[in-house]
């Protein structure tokens, strides 16, 4: 076992030789004789895949304490074991050997020139070819995470919690009540604004060490895009389905004037939207409100019920260890352990180990969740197997990895479905127009304007048009205006940092393109799935057992990050990416919603 402790110089001699020790279990075991070259970058990997795992696991493990329970102690382990982690899979004498390597890219094979790119991918996370830089990069990175985990809202001077925060936008009516709450929710931005100033620096150095123009560049280098292009297919996302978001905002303006009673606005003032940003528009479906179904259910119905629709379409059970080591509901009132509220799922050892930490309540917000969460460990474990290597155990590009989990979540919100598992009465006569509204409202479409637009073009601005600081908070609403057609109950001046108010800005960078395209992803799959698996119609099917489409699932999941995503996903669908899936599914709304909307103004220009 490593100690953490160690110094890192320290640390990577004793991996290395422990490493190369070991025999060189990936090499291709069907060419008896492979070229000079191949036998190099096999032993290259045996002994960088190892590491990797290992540093992995300990990096992990510490980052887990660090998350699940805010303490000096376990911030200091998780920093220490981030250092190890960047001392060996940073270190110069790697970044050379696979540079060199990749430069006889076409004598090696496909497995191995891929492990050879993550290589590279990994380094410039922490290349120590600029020890300080890096040393800097992961205390602040660990300062930053410990402010967002422990933070406390406050409402009227009360501690509130994230689910608190979110039950009350969820449940009142009244406006001055809402703004307060939505006003307390921002104040977690004030808190993070200096910490992500210092990231952004730092994000942007370690990725130009490494010859990336910035740090946004980096993290779609996982897709083999450029940051413009990344910015090109997700504007084009929202061109798509413009007409069909108008429609959509002009209907949920009327009924949110409706409920509160208030003039139509041009612009949705975003304390009346439920969700803290607007990035789901829940609450606005009447006939497919599923909230009383969960009264009297308990938060381990929800999880279990999540196992249950993976097992049912002929997954294993979780391991054990999941039920023991994970972290899955709140931190009971009075006990003062702060942890992270936001819902996460952690491959922590690159095998069996698969965590996931949540705060999960009784209701359908997180019964959805849960259901996202485990598409990662589902993944995790489709992956975690000797045909692929530690390095390649990952998603096929990011977005995949949140696709599989957000596919679940529309399957499990089905009527059919809901009513197989007993969730819905058999006799339950659904709304069929509610239920793809509530769609469109959850997880659909606004969501691309949030994710798209807002989140990824906020992120590019800022990494990779180092957007200065001191426009940050007026750049932000520009976009939320702009994109969402939302706006603030008041003038936000940049004394606020309400991008920050966003987990994922803080400890998942440059990241969130990877839930737009784990949108148009999803409908793409459940497009197969309904028409070529099920025979049935793709906005009311039901999934629940069928073991071909856990089949079909696994087909995917289990090559990991080995192959291209682009080929990966035309295998499986017969399909190029499209958005035409996800415009197919909502035709029927669109009809609908232009109906509602007759005589309307359509869309805040
Ligand atoms: O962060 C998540 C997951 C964890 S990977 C719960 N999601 C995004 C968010 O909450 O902002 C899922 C969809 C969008
Ligand atoms: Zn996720």
């Amino acid at each position: 076992m490593i100690n953490v402790t160690t110094p890192p110089r320290c640390i990577l001699q004793t991996v290395l030789f422990a490493a190369a020790l070991a025999l060189a279990p990936f090499a291709s075991a069907a060419d008896k004789s492979p070229s000079p070259i191949q036998e190099r970058a096999d032993r290259f990997l045996a002994l960088v895949n190892s590491s990797y795992q290992a540093l992995t696991t300990v990096s992990s493990e510490a980052q887990w304490a660090a998350a699940t329970d805010v303490t000096p102690a376990h911030d200091a382990a998780s920093e220490t074991a981030g250092k190890a982690y960047a001392a060996f899979n940073g270190n110069p004498a790697i970044i050379t050997e696979a540079k060199a390597l990749l430069a006889h890219r076409a004598e090696l094979n496909e497995l191995t020139w891929r492990q050879l790119d993550r290589v590279l991918l990994n380094a410039a996370e922490g290349p120590m070819t600029n020890p300080q830089l890096v040393a800097d990069r992961i205390a602040a990175e660990t300062r930053q995470a410990s402010t967002l985990n422990s933070f406390e809202f406050k409402l009227h001077g009360k501690v509130v919690t994230a689910n608190d925060i979110d039950n009350l936008l969820e449940s009142s009516t009244d406006l001055a009540e809402r703004r307060a709450v939505w006003e307390a929710s921002k104040e977690s931005g004030v808190a993070l604004k200096a910490g992500l100033v210092k990231l952004r620096d730092l994000r942007n150095g370690v990725a130009k060490e490494m010859g990336y123009p910035d740090y946004f560049s980096l993290q779609v280098a996982r897709y083999g895009m450029t940051a413009d292009e990344m910015i090109a297919l997700n504007d084009d996302f929202m061109r798509v389905l413009r007409p069909l978001y108008l429609q959509l905002h002009t209907w949920a303006k009327y009924k949110l004037a409706e409920k509160y009673h208030q003039p139509v606005p041009k612009l949705i003032p975003a304390h009346w939207i439920n969700n803290r940003w607007s990035q789901e528009w829940d609450g606005l479906a009447d006939g497919a409100d599923l909230t009383p179904y969960f009264k009297g259910r308990t938060a381990e119905f929800v999880i279990k019920s999540a196992e249950q629709f993976y097992t049912g379409i002929g997954f294993a059970p979780l391991p054990a260890t999941f039920w023991t080591k994970s972290d899955l509901y709140p931190v009971p009132a009075g006990d003062p352990r702060k942890k992270n509220t936001h819902a996460s799922c952690w491959h922590i050892n690159l095998a069996d180990d698969i965590r996931s930490l949540q705060s999960i309540e009784p209701n359908p917000w997180w019964f959805s969740t849960a259901h996202h969460e485990l598409g990662h460990g589902y993944y995790f474990m489709s992956y975690s197997r000797p045909d692929v290597p530690p390095l390649l155990r990952d998603g096929a590009n990011p977005g995949f990895h949140e696709g599989f989990g957000e596919l679940i979540a529309l399957a499990s919100s089905q009527a059919p479905y809901l009513k197989t598992v007993g969730i819905l009465p058999a006799d339950y006569k659904a709304d069929d127009t509610a239920f793809l509204l509530s769609n469109a409202l959850g997880g659909g479409i606004p969501f691309i304007y949030w994710s798209s637009g807002v989140m990824a073009h906020w992120e590019a601005d800022i990494y990779a048009k180092n957007l200065p600081a001191s426009e940050w908070n007026k750049r932000w609403w520009q976009y939320v205006r702009e994109f969402q057609g939302v706006e603030p109950p008041s003038a936000r001046g940049e004394e606020f940092c309400d991008a920050a108010t966003k987990t994922h800005i803080n400890d998942a960078p440059a990241y969130y393109h990877n839930y737009a395209f784990a949108q148009v992803f999803k409908y793409q799959l459940n497009d197969y799935i309904a028409r070529k698996i099920l025979h049935q119609p793709p906005q009311s099917c039901n999934y629940a057992n069928n073991k071909a489409v856990g089949d079909f699932l696994k087909s995917i999941m289990e090559k990991g990050a080995t192959e291209d995503w682009r080929k990966v996903l035309e295998e499986a669908t017969g399909e190029k990416f499209s958005t035409r899936a996800m415009l197919d599914y909502y035709a029927p709304l669109m009809k609908w919603l232009e109906e509602q909307n007759k005589g309307r103004p359509i869309g805040w220009e």
